[in-house]
């Protein structure tokens, strides 16, 4: 720890940043950049009618991927058969009988969106506000509220790196750049265009559902992503709204050179406005280009709308 760099020596005090740029009171950020033309965008290209559902599904049998810290949905029935069959049931007219059940969860603990405020440094939010907008039981400051109030929607694309990689997942810690990406993308026919939502599959899904929490969670280091000023220019210049990894915090885990933890966090949600959508299942729809050659598509996505709340699960829809 002693000889890892802090978040402002690694960035520097001059990182790109987009503060302001919709005004002080905006907490959405680079979702700003998907108005009306780049819906039409997106719409424009839909082909089949093919529809992806891009959620984990919560409370999976081989338990669910989270960050270390974070636990999986605990779920339980209130309302079940035989709660009525012992009579401790509520006695509705007519005698209609139904189901309830109620859960725990960490709400980035399944595939979700961040809040811009979810991740900081220097004391500091998205938009230059107080880290203490943080404190007093909620985010009263760039929550996900926001973001679920307004949606996400516009035109995808996905780069397969893992199999540009020829690999079922990339290796943990493997890393790529926004170099890396273009050259994947074109591999693959697509150009990544200003504006796009970026799906990246790295397989690292898979690998989760694949093997032993043991082998998954042994170093934990997920592949990803690596923080350069020269990715995050790139980020800004393209006007990128959205990142959407199938990893669970969409870059390797901690920068190589120097150690630091999540410094695409800081760079991208924190300075640019970029929202994060983590633990994204993107294998169906990977094939399925693949398969046709086709890797644009429509992307939407809508967290759910909880008071300042600093992510929400989600489940996207991809039409392409
Ligand atoms: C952390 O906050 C550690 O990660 P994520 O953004 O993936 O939820």
């Amino acid at each position: 720890m002693a000889d890892v760099p802090s978040m402002r020596e690694l960035l520097g005090d001059d990182p790109p940043q987009n503060w302001g740029k919709w005004g002080s009171d905006d907490e959405v950020g680079a979702l700003n950049y998907l108005d009306a033309a780049q819906v039409l965008r997106g719409v424009g290209s839909v082909r089949d009618g093919q529809v992806f559902t891009l959620q984990c599904p919560m409370g999976h049998p081989h338990g669910d991927p989270v960050f270390p810290g974070r636990e999986g949905i605990k779920r339980e029935m209130v309302w079940d058969q035989e709660l009525f069959e012992s009579g401790q049931g509520p006695s509705f007219p007519g005698g209609i009988r139904a189901t309830d059940d109620k859960a725990e969860i960490f709400l980035q603990g399944s595939s979700q969106y961040d809040a811009l405020g979810h991740a900081w440094y220097d004391d500091t939010l998205w938009n230059g506000r107080s880290a203490d907008t943080t404190n007093g039981g909620g985010m009263s400051w760039a929550s996900i509220l926001p973001i679920a109030e307004r949606g996400v929607a516009g035109r995808g694309v996905l780069i397969d790196m893992a199999r540009h990689r020829g690999k079922d997942w990339l290796d943990k810690g493997e890393t790529f750049t926004h170099a890396d990406l273009e050259d994947a993308a074109a591999a693959q026919g697509v150009t990544i265009e200003d504006r796009d939502v970026i799906c990246i599959r790295t397989g690292f899904l898979k690998y989760f559902y694949s093997v032993s929490h043991e082998e998954f969670y042994d170093g934990f280091v997920e592949p990803g992503l690596t923080y350069s000023r020269e990715l995050v220019e790139w980020f800004q210049r393209k006007e990128i709204p959205n990142l959407v990894t199938d990893t669970i915090a969409n870059e390797v885990t901690a920068d190589p050179g120097s150690g630091v933890l999540l410094p695409l966090h800081a760079s991208l949600l924190r300075n640019l406005g970029v929202s994060l959508a983590e633990i994204i299942w993107l294998d169906d729809l990977a094939e399925a280009c693949a398969a046709d050659g086709r890797w644009d598509f429509l992307y939407t996505a809508a967290p759910l709308k909880i008071h300042e709340a600093t992510g929400s699960p989600v489940n996207p829809v991809v039409i392409r």
